[in-house]
């Protein structure tokens, strides 16, 4: 094996109590994200959506390969294609494809096969997992626990959009092959999610549903 090049870690330490505060006051702002469905129209700059898919590419990944994809979408007609093609699978799945159980867990989301949006929303990100690399020669180069850093990379998204004072939806049709399609993705790419992205709409509502306590996420030991 040859040898690889390592550099200094850049990192201040800071006073315990300083460190408490950050966390405190992180966790309040992310306590106040929420996901809403009710996108307005108002437009966002192209700007806002680079830096977030910059900080969800500063997400660690498996061998650091970094599998993922951000294709973010502005064009009207293209978000009407997206909306149609996803409102379609969405229908099948509401009427039949998803099991009653599935049906009765959503519910309390007030979901349905409508996706307004889809074409309200300014940006549409289409996030695509690289299920393996390409090398220079065409060949297949694995990639390690791609699930997992895309997702990874996902939070850091959201993070960042709510941070900048906007909101994002994920949202999962169902199948998502349509996706990798309609945006021309090559082989190696699969669809992870999408998330329209904007500000809310000013009658935008969400459920009424709340966050498990930390005794109900954590176990210490
Ligand atoms: N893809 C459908 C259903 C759906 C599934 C889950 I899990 C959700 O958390 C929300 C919706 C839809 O987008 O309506």
């Amino acid at each position: 094996m040859p040898d690889y090049p390592f550099v200094p870690l850049q990192h201040e330490r800071i006073p315990i109590e300083a460190s408490l505060e950050r966390g405190r006051a992180f966790h309040a702002e992310m306590d106040r994200r929420r996901t809403t469905r009710h996108f307005s129209t108002d437009p966002v700059p192209r700007e806002v959506i680079e830096l977030a898919i910059r900080t969800a590419g500063t997400a660690p990944s498996g061998a650091h390969q970094q599998p993922w994809t951000f294709v973010a979408i502005a064009d009207p007609e293209l978000k009407r294609r997206i909306r149609e093609a996803a409102e379609a699978e969405e229908h099948a799945f509401y009427h039949g494809r998803a099991p009653e159980g599935w049906i009765e867990a959503l519910a309390p989301l007030g979901t349905d096969e409508h996706k307004p949006h889809l074409t309200d929303a300014p940006w549409l990100v289409v996030v695509f997992r690289q299920a393996h690399g390409v090398g220079p020669n065409d060949e297949k180069i694995t990639h390690y626990y791609t699930q997992e850093s895309v997702g990874i990379a996902v939070g850091f998204f959201i993070a960042a959009i709510h941070r900048m004072g906007l909101v994002s939806l994920t949202h999962t049709p169902n199948p998502m092959g349509f996706l990798a399609e309609l945006l021309g993705r090559p082989a190696n790419e699969r669809a992870y999610l999408i998330m329209p992205v904007g500000y809310p709409a000013p009658d935008a509502r969400v459920p009424d549903i709340h966050r498990k306590p930390l005794e109900a996420i954590s176990a210490f030991r």
